[in-house]
């Protein structure tokens, strides 16, 4: 991964973005940088903008950009290598941001929604995430549809190199697909 100092991984919830970036981090010793965390961490603080964007999350809508951006972008100072978990997350996000970071390789998970639901059924019931209910988890894959899934054509467009992963298998196998190709970058 010689050339690959910033990466971003993008896919449906629950496709695996934090399980798979966690263990890249890992592997490539480079820091993990989660946009659901980073922002699930200002809404424990109860501040305002921590109760704004509850407001946006419980719901399963995306965050606004200004905020996320801002917070996002200052966890980034100074930071040289990092895989982006779930960020840039649509569009005009990735406007903005991609003009301010260098984005090396773009890694998409492909995982059906049927898979996806019954792993955030299965993770409600060990973490008790309050986004992870039936209604907010169908609401999240009509965002991830309507709002993330057109960035791919965004960076097809702008010359990203993307990484296409088959992401319904164990965490494991898709790792070891990953790694594959990662190794050899
Ligand atoms: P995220 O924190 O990104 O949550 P996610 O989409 O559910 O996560 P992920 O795909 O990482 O799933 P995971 O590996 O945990 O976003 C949450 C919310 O934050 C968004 O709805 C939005 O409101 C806001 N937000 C985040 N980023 C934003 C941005 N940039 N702009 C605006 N708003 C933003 O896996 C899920 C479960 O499946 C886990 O329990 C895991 O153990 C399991 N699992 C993973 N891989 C598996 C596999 N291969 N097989 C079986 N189970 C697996």
């Amino acid at each position: 991964m010689k050339g690959v100092k910033i990466i971003s991984i993008t896919g449906p919830p629950g496709s695996g973005k934090g399980t798979q970036a966690k263990m890249i981090s890992k592997k490539f010793k480079i820091k993990h940088i989660s946009a659901g965390d980073i922002l699930r961490k200002e809404t424990k603080k109860k501040t305002s903008v921590g109760k704004r964007l509850e407001g946006y999350m419980d719901k399963g809508e995306l965050a606004p950009n200004k905020i996320v951006n801002e917070i996002v972008l200052k966890t980034l100072k100074g930071k040289k290598s990092f895989i982006l978990d779930g960020f840039p997350r649509d569009v005009p996000q990735a406007k903005e941001v991609l003009g301010k970071i260098k984005i090396d390789l773009v890694i998409n998970l492909n995982v059906g929604k049927n898979v996806v639901v019954k792993r955030l059924l299965k993770r409600a019931k060990i973490e008790g995430r309050d986004d992870d209910t039936p209604k907010v988890i169908r609401h999240r894959f009509k965002v991830y549809n309507d709002e993330t899934k057109p960035l791919l054509n965004y960076y097809i467009k702008m010359g990203y190199t993307i990484i296409n992963i088959d992401g319904n298998g164990s965490p494991r196998k898709i790792f070891k697909d990953l790694c594959k190709i990662l190794k050899e970058m």
